[in-house]
């Protein structure tokens, strides 16, 4: 029987080099002898490589692995995942399309694209335990509260660190990485973000049902992280922060529909000014958004425009209904 398996694969082998020797010959007379057109043909297989090697440059063993569906969020419009390097590992070789990337804390392009073929980001976060006192690399970022080590409000698992290079990074299709920077310490690199992608989804979400709506749909982030330091600033009745804000855990932003982008709120129900009804639309979409995807349910509340800014929502994915 192996005699026989033996003398079979032999065989086999023989005839698979006889058709290469074949071909040989073939290619060589085409080459050679062959007519005008035949010799073009082959001429021109070569430029195919070129055409392909002119597709973006990209990082990792193969290009164009597909990114795994519950990545791309609900909305279908999150490009990127963010976790811990532990978490995507896990991930990574569970979906079989990496397995040993390099995931080192920072922004990696792995070649993974979306369905529509646009590049898709893994962010790998600096575990929580680099933070050094109250600054993580010179950037002032205080303390989370002690109130629980588990849970909502345990610190965050890790940070993103966002750079001048690393910061137009898109996190979705209407999302960037410096959408939810805390506004202080300008000058300060690299800045510390916690970013939750199921806030990035909600938002999709509600601006995709505006437009099914016919409103205005651009979603405007008039606040998203808020380092415990900053939030501290506006905790009390003059700021109006809660000091549990869910702003410092990255599954909150304060948001209005900017499309015409004069930096205030749309008119959103047509009455021909700016004010808190405008809120009460967006809110309203929010809640329908939430109806559809209780996995995304959290904080929405409007609020009217002050002294220093317009109308806005809040909108977080706290993993419960709150009003106020
Ligand atoms: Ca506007
Ligand atoms: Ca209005
Ligand atoms: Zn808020």
């Amino acid at each position: 029987m192996a005699l026989r398996k033996r003398s079979a694969r032999a065989l086999f082998l023989s005839l698979l080099l006889a058709a290469v020797a074949v071909f040989g010959f073939v290619a060589a007379g085409l080459a050679n002898g062959g007519s005008p057109a035949e010799g073009k043909a082959l001429a021109s297989m070569p430029a195919a490589v070129p055409a392909d090697a002119a597709q973006p440059a990209v990082a990792g063993p193969s290009a164009a692995r597909a990114v795994p569906a519950a990545w791309l969020g609900y909305s279908g419009r999150l490009r990127a995942v963010i976790d811990t390097p532990a978490s995507l590992e896990a991930q990574l070789v569970a979906d079989s399309i990496q397995s040993a990337a390099e995931l080192q804390p920072g922004l990696h392009d792995l070649g993974i694209v979306t369905p529509d073929g646009d590049p898709f980001y893994v962010v790998s976060l600096l575990p929580y335990e680099q933070k050094d006192g109250k600054r993580l690399n010179g950037y002032y970022v205080g303390n989370w509260p002690e109130k629980a080590t588990t849970g909502r409000y345990a610190p965050p698992a890790g940070f993103i660190e966002v750079t001048p290079e690393n910061e137009s990074t898109p996190v979705s299709q209407s999302f960037k990485l410096q959408d939810f920077l805390t506004h202080d310490q300008q000058g300060v690199w690299p800045k510390v973000l916690v970013l939750k992608p199921k806030l990035v989804d909600k938002l999709e979400l509600i601006s995709a049902a505006l437009a099914e709506r016919g409103l205005p749909s651009h979603l405007h982030v008039m606040s998203g992280f808020r380092t415990p330091q900053y939030n501290e600033q506006g905790v009390g009745p003059k700021g109006g922060r809660a000091s549990m804000s869910r702003h410092m855990y990255g599954d909150a932003s304060d948001v209005f529909v900017d499309e015409n982008g004069d930096g205030v709120m749309d008119d959103l129900n047509g009455d021909g000014r700016t004010t808190v009804a405008d809120a009460q639309v967006l809110f309203h979409v929010a809640e329908s958004v939430e109806a559809a995807h209780p996995d995304l349910i959290g904080g929405l509340s409007p609020y009217p425009s002050n002294g220093v800014h317009g109308p806005f929502v809040h909108v977080d994915t706290r993993g419960f209904k709150a009003r106020w």
